[in-house]
């Protein structure tokens, strides 16, 4: 299958290949020195419109829309790509540089929160919001929480970096990432067959932290994989997906810090609800200005 075999100690000798692998290394720590933007709300979120990004955009959108007003948030845009998750103001707040980061700054001190499930727990917490008071049903919100933060690495950094991402198609690794991918789908959809939400009839922070990676993923709007996996015959999950993606909420939280795909879809960053008005009175203008130039009036 393949003539590699593992040298006795593994060295840093080259980058991988495939997208990303300019960003991977094997240490931790800052790479230079760089200071954070800091706005005017109490929230400080650093990001990127990824699965684990949006997760913490359509909490903040949720909790607003429900009238916590010390929800308000400035989103600055992290480009991974560029690397500025290595920056040290970035790694003061996640040692770990990864997006999403949060910082509090309604507390004394400030609070940072890195790990996209702390960051919806702590914020359920902080607004009590989206997260059951009950035992039974907390506990139920909180096992669907920790199921999606252990499953998703082999979502993205399994099946998404073998099939999408990786320089070469390996069919052992697509194969042993598809397998449990479709298994994981199963699982959701055997669940949401009997229970409107993940932690039963109410909408949680469950439901906001699985439904930007596999709601997306049956939608087909990562990795292209939607035929591949045949998302469209998890019918619960598709029913559950469809059902959240029409929520006001969710629609802005998954244009936030999005500087890729469809530009009607980009709000590069967030400092204000009327950013969305803005933004598509923009596009409207553009989309306006463009056919205007296609159809050969000035
Ligand atoms: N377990 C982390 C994962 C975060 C994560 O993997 N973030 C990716 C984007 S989705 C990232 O920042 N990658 C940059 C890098 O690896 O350097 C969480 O849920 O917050």
């Amino acid at each position: 299958m393949s003539d590699y075999t593992p040298p006795k100690v593994w060295t840093w000798d080259s980058e991988s290949g495939g997208k990303f692998a300019n960003i991977n290394r094997p240490i931790a720590g800052a790479t230079h020195d760089k200071e954070l933007p800091v706005g005017a709300h109490p929230l400080q979120l650093y990001s990127l419109a990824t699965p684990n990004g949006v997760k913490v955009t359509v909490m903040l959108e949720e909790l607003l829309a429900l009238g916590h007003a010390g929800a308000e948030y400035d989103a600055w845009l992290i480009d991974i790509g560029a690397g500025d998750q290595f920056g040290s103001g970035f790694v003061a707040i996640n040692p770990n540089s990864k997006i999403p980061a949060l910082m509090d700054n309604s507390t004394t001190p400030p609070t940072p929160v890195f790990e996209s499930g702390a960051i919806l727990l702590y914020l359920a917490e902080k607004f009590d919001a989206f997260l059951p008071h009950e035992h039974g049903a907390r506990t139920r919100c909180l096992s669907w929480l920790f199921w999606q933060m252990g499953s998703a690495p082999y979502l993205g950094g399994g099946f998404g970096h073998f099939y999408a991402y990786a320089p070469v198609k390996l069919e052992y690794p697509i194969n042993r990432f598809a397998m449990e991918v479709k298994r994981q789908l199963d699982v959701l959809d055997r669940h949401l067959s009997d229970s409107e939400y993940m932690a039963g009839d109410d909408y949680t922070i469950a439901d906001i932290a699985i439904w930007p990676w596999y709601g997306a993923l049956a939608a087909g709007k990562v990795y292209d994989a939607a035929e591949f996996l045949d998302t469209a015959s998890y019918k619960n999950v598709l029913r559950w997906t469809n059902q959240i993606a029409a929520r006001p909420a969710a629609k802005r939280g998954r244009m936030v810090n999005r500087s890729f795909g469809e530009l009607s879809d980009q709000l590069r960053e967030r400092h204000d609800a009327r950013d969305f008005e803005t933004m598509t009175q923009d596009k409207v203008e553009a989309r306006a200005e463009r056919s205007g130039q296609d159809s050969g009036q000035s």
